[in-house]
């Protein structure tokens, strides 16, 4: 095996890296199989996010290789506004299967924060094209992650990736569900559904005629791995609906399996408006994502008093519904359906709880949550410096084959749904042995 750095490390600046940091420790991924990456060095490495949560089926999937290579030589590309292909209407019908009644109509983009923006896009031009153009503010919540693009960052709720980059939309949010007294909960926490009733003065504040929407993660991820308390999104579903605001579910993270179903809605119970994805859709391997809406927001702009010639929503980028990512998502579904992958979330999701909150007892954490085949888990501060722990544990447990995503004050796991049992024990066990390096 030989030893693979480029020479150049500095030609590519890295999304959301520490560019300085890694020049000088450059981990270098040369290739994927099941739930391992190899590096450059040639070690194996268990993929404990399933990439950035998108990998669930394991990398390297004959199946999906299969399907990219017969698409890409059959049908490359073709234009993505005002013609068709195939595999773009039959991806559509089937995601629409898979969601809660009422969720029928896809759009396609091609990244959860394109997702996001589009979803957001879609409620103001609903509200706008029915003459309620005041109707255009947008609530997110705080420590809530929608990517990257100005739309997202203007609901989303994390700090940094907001306030360097100037003036946002106009939005509000939502206190966070991460409460003292849910620490160390397994699964939804029981308390904090009241926590949804700020939307309320939201609405007293703003009025409801001046908001279009409210967007959420069902649980948050980026964050830090929060289920939603038991109770909460049905108090927000209770409120959007007696105010007519519409509730967006953000499920980038947690569609197509992750939560032990094909989405966050369906796994808690309450349906949104409007939901995005991305992600798992496609397995990771092509970029793709998309927005489901309700039947009547379809049928709104379906319906609307314009000639027929004329476009609807003045929306779209040259990437949506690529080919040889409908292919993609297409051969990841079978997948997931073939291999019962959302039966095995279901049966492997206990067993990863058990096994963290085993955690609990170790010096510097201070808090643990789960949910699915999602963990997080928060560190005690260094002085001044909340950051470094998590960085520092990481770092340790690449070093000892493993990759853990550390992000803000939190580690976090997304394990591949093909996970077995002796890995989830041997990626936690590496977690206390470098928690206990750096004590
Ligand atoms: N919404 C949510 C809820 C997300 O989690 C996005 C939107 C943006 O998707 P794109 O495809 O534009 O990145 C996300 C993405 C992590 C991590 O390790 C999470 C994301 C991306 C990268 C890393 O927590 N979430
Ligand atoms: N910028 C320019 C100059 C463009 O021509 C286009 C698309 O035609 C875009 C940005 C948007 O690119 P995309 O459709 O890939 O999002």
């Amino acid at each position: 095996m030989t030893t693979f750095v480029p020479e150049n490390l500095d030609a590519h600046w890295m999304p959301f890296t520490a560019n300085r940091e890694f020049r000088q420790n450059p981990r270098i991924i040369t290739s994927a199989s099941g739930c391992f990456y190899r590096d450059q060095h040639g070690r194996e490495i268990f993929d404990g996010l399933s990439g950035l949560w998108n990998c669930g089926a394991g990398h390297g999937r004959e199946e999906i290789t299969a399907a990219v290579s017969q698409q890409i030589a059959t049908l490359d590309y073709s234009p993505a506004f005002q013609f068709g292909h195939p595999l773009s209407f039959e991806l559509a019908s089937r995601i629409a299967t898979l969601m809660p009644d009422g969720l029928e109509h896809v759009f396609f983009t091609c990244s959860g924060s394109e997702a996001v923006d589009t979803a957001l896009k879609i409620a103001r031009a609903f509200w706008h094209s029915q003459g309620k153009a005041s109707k255009a503010r947008l609530i997110g919540r705080i420590k809530g992650y929608h990517g990257v693009n100005f739309g997202g960052i203007s609901v989303g709720g994390i700090g940094p990736n907001r306030y360097p980059f100037g003036e946002t939309l106009q939005a509000d949010h939502l206190p966070s569900t991460q409460l003292e007294q849910n620490r160390y909960s397994r699964g939804q926490p029981q308390h904090g559904a009241h926590t949804a009733d700020a939307l309320l003065e939201m609405i007293s504040l703003h009025g409801a005629e001046n908001i279009a929407a409210v967007i959420v993660e069902p649980m948050a991820g980026s964050g830090g791995v929060i289920p939603p308390p038991i109770g909460y999104l049905q108090r927000l579903r209770e409120i959007c609906s007696a105010h007519d605001i519409l509730l967006i579910f953000d499920e980038v993270i947690t569609a197509f399996g992750r939560m032990g179903g094909y989405s966050g809605a369906e796994v808690f119970g309450v349906t949104p408006d409007i939901m995005t994805f991305a992600k798992q859709i496609s397995n990771g391997s092509q970029p793709l994502g998309g927005v489901v809406v309700q039947r009547d927001i379809y049928q709104h702009f379906m319906y609307l008093d314009t000639p027929e010639y004329l476009v609807e929503l003045m929306h779209g980028y040259t990437y949506s519904a690529h080919p040889v990512a409908c292919a993609a998502a297409l051969a990841t579904l079978d997948l997931l359906q073939q291999d019962l992958l959302i039966e095995r979330v279901q049966n492997m999701a206990p067993i990863l709880e058990d096994a963290i909150h085993g955690l609990r007892d170790l010096p510097l954490i201070s808090d643990i949550r789960n949910f699915g085949l999602a963990a997080g888990l928060t560190l005690e501060a260094a002085p001044g410096e909340p950051a470094l722990r998590p960085f520092q544990v990481a770092m340790k447990c690449w070093e000892k084959g493993f990759y853990v995503r550390y992000g803000g004050d939190t580690l976090q796991l997304g394990l591949p749904f093909i996970v077995t049992e002796q890995q989830i024990h041997d990626i936690v066990g590496a977690i206390a042995e470098s928690l206990a390096e750096i004590t």
